[in-house]
């Protein structure tokens, strides 16, 4: 059980304060496709370990999550089957031997359903964490994520996953349009390439946090454990 008492993140560029029971955890697109060999990341010739460095502190702010019964909610991108939600320009984006659709080690690439598509086993979703189904990079898109965040009175998040510089960017400015105050970790997001994922996070904290915020998932650990490590 959690108490209405506001927290206080040591933040960048200033503390980020947060009412724990109004503010959900978003983790987008923890996916095989993008974390484990096989997938599409690898398919584009992207270093899978890059990310997979996001997954244990991910674990543990999960669990600490879980164990307050705060709300969390998980994003995955993907497509329909017929791929009649998949721009042709989307899909033709890269240029390589296999597309979005196309066969792959992990089932056919970005497709609902398919084993690549589905959420890595450490990050797994658990019954009454909303899923959302996201065709784009961000994750208001196409969605019904404002809406479920409006019913659960949802104000604030703290984003991890993946890409930083992609879905996590995209989605953080997305919801930064829309009024929500977002403080994204930075050992729980990661990118294919270590200097966008540097210059990803620049972004969102740059004057006077235009974006948002920026802390480690250590910062917010403490502050629910009332400044205790
Ligand atoms: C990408 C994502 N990078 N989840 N997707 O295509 O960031």
């Amino acid at each position: 059980m959690i108490t209405n008492t506001i927290r206080t993140v040591d933040a960048e560029p200033y503390s980020f304060e947060f009412d724990p029971r109004t503010c959900a955890l978003l983790i987008i697109d923890m996916q095989r496709d993008f974390l484990e060999s096989g997938g599409f990341g690898e398919i584009l010739g992207n270093d899978v370990s890059q990310l997979r460095r996001t997954i244990e502190p991910n674990r543990k702010l999960l669990a600490a999550w879980r164990s307050l019964s705060l709300q969390v909610i998980h994003t995955r991108e993907g497509h329909r089957t017929d791929l009649a939600d998949l721009p042709a320009a989307k899909r033709m984006r890269g240029r390589g031997k296999r597309c979005i659709g196309d066969p792959g080690p992990l089932g056919r690439i970005l497709v609902r359903g398919e084993a690549g598509h589905d959420f890595i086993p450490e990050l797994y979703p658990v019954p009454g964490e909303p899923i959302i189904d996201k065709p784009g990079k961000g994750a208001f898109w196409a969605t019904d994520l404002h809406a479920i965040m409006q019913n659960r009175g949802i104000k604030q998040l703290i984003v991890t996953g993946v890409t930083t510089e992609v879905c996590v960017n995209t989605t953080v400015r997305e919801a930064n349009d829309r009024g929500y105050d977002c403080l994204v970790l930075s050992d729980c997001v990661g990118s294919y390439f270590p200097e966008f994922h540097d210059m990803g996070l620049k972004m969102i904290k740059a004057q006077g946090g235009i974006f948002g915020w920026v802390a480690d998932s250590t910062k917010v650990l403490s502050a629910l454990n009332g400044g205790q490590p």
